[in-house]
């Protein structure tokens, strides 16, 4: 008989499950005027003078540009508050949001 003996392995990798983060995306239009469109991005998120412009001309030339992420509550909160400053001052400027790969 052997008397080799097994020990089980006891340790157990778990991968931690971080939440999904989800993109706020600018919607270019033909009628929000830029400097607004500037306004709600450094307002609603926190951006530079620079880095807004930068994301509003983005968004202009290429269709849409992604803002920024965040957990889904606050990405779908922030997009509702961006449109809806648009919407308040009759423009159809529009955030989505889109869960991240
Ligand atoms: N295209 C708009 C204009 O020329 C400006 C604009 C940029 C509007 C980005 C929306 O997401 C937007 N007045």
């Amino acid at each position: 008989m052997s008397d080799t003996s097994m020990k089980p392995r006891t340790k157990v990798r778990t991968k931690t499950q971080r939440p999904r983060l989800h993109k706020v995306i600018l919607v270019n239009d033909d009628y929000t005027p830029r400097e607004f469109v500037v306004t709600v991005l450094k307002g609603e998120f926190r951006m530079s003078e620079d880095q807004a412009y930068r994301v509003m001309m983005t968004a202009h030339r290429r269709g849409v540009c992604v803002v920024a992420v965040y957990t889904k509550d606050i990405a779908e909160t922030k997009a509702t508050r961006g449109t809806d400053a648009g919407r308040a001052k009759g423009y159809p400027l529009l955030f989505t949001t889109e869960p991240e790969e």
